[in-house]
């Protein structure tokens, strides 16, 4: 009798999926709510339909499998096969991975999407020597400033504590008089809670995500930069796919790039109202304000191209012209 359910557990199994079904783990730092971890659900889903089930993607949100700051090198040691993570924290490696968090060179979608064009072949031959393949880059909304109370100018800025998530936006706070400290996306209602930051730099996405009208009274929509998250796969991971998976996991990725920039944009809107809605005072920047953040730009890419990398170099040039 056990003998008999065991075989039929097993044969239940073998008729609901290929024999060489394989299914991957894809860790991302960003919770569900997150319109990039919905984005990347529907590219596990249409995978997973191109594939009659053949290659099953799973999803680990919120930093919940591997903490962000390790996702990376998770996938390059093929713990993970694949993973999403926000790619300027790579400019330690190479400041190519960090252009598109230099505030005001690129503030506009059609812009983001003129630096990434000239940044996706320079950074696929980085990552490739990694033994990693870019399969999807898709930005946040612009970033805007979170504060209690209005900030008039930039010395309004001078002694607080300003979350940070990369090492731009930690010399941004710095060169602004604040104190950086870096906190993830899902830690941000915990290190307001307690005190730990008081003013923040990020989308009205994060902002809505993480309740900010819990904790800040007013947001300016100052549309400093326009950073992206990157889905990348391990080389050999993707190899070991027979050619129809590896078609299915391409289009899937082309269109969940397509996708991702329209739902960016969308919640640009929608969620800067949604702010709104909850209380948060919205508030466009003064000429004052905006004048001292471009200061700051202007001195961070200074800094930036002293110490850029030839191929750093080459993506400003290409975008820039
Ligand atoms: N949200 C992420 C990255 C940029 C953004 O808009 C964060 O705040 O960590």
């Amino acid at each position: 009798m056990k003998h008999a359910m065991l075989f039929a557990a097993a044969t239940a199994v073998s008729l609901s999926a290929p024999a060489h079904a394989e299914s991957w783990d894809m860790p991302t730092p960003y919770g569900d709510a997150t319109f990039h971890t919905q984005n990347i659900m529907e590219f596990a889903d249409d995978v997973r339909e191109a594939t009659d089930g053949g290659l099953d993607i799973t999803i680990h949100s919120a930093g919940s499998l591997f903490p962000h700051p390790e996702i990376k090198n998770a996938v390059r040691s093929r713990q993970v096969p694949i993973g999403e993570f926000f790619l300027s924290t790579l400019s330690n490696e190479d400041l190519a991975f960090g252009l598109d968090s230099q505030p005001f060179v690129a503030t506009s979608y059609d812009d983001a999407k003129k630096l990434w064009d000239a940044q996706k072949p320079v950074i696929t031959e980085l990552l490739a020597e990694q033994g990693l393949i870019p399969l999807f880059s898709v930005p946040w909304p612009a970033q805007g400033l979170y504060t209690n109370g209005e900030i008039a100018t930039v010395d309004d800025l001078n002694g607080l504590r300003f979350r940070a998530y990369n090492a731009a936006l930690e010399e941004f706070a710095t060169l602004a008089g604040a104190a950086p400290v870096q906190v993830e996306a899902s830690d941000i209602p915990q290190a307001f809670a307690t005190g730990q930051v008081e003013a923040m730099i990020t989308s009205p996405s994060t902002g809505v995500n993480s309740t900010a009208w819990d904790f800040v009274s007013h947001y300016s929509p100052i549309n400093a930069w326009v950073p992206k998250n990157i889905v990348v796969v391990n080389q050999r991971m993707f190899d070991g796919l027979d050619e129809e998976t590896k078609t299915a996991v391409m289009e899937a990725a082309a269109a969940a790039e397509t996708r991702g920039w329209e739902m960016s944009a969308e919640e640009a809107d929608s969620k800067t109202k949604e702010l709104a809605e909850n209380g948060v005072t919205v508030y466009e920047p003064s000429a004052g304000l905006v004048e001292g953040l471009q200061g700051i730009g202007g001195q961070m890419l200074d800094n930036w191209k002293g110490s850029a990398s030839d191929s750093a170099l080459a993506i400003l040039d290409a975008y820039q012209n």
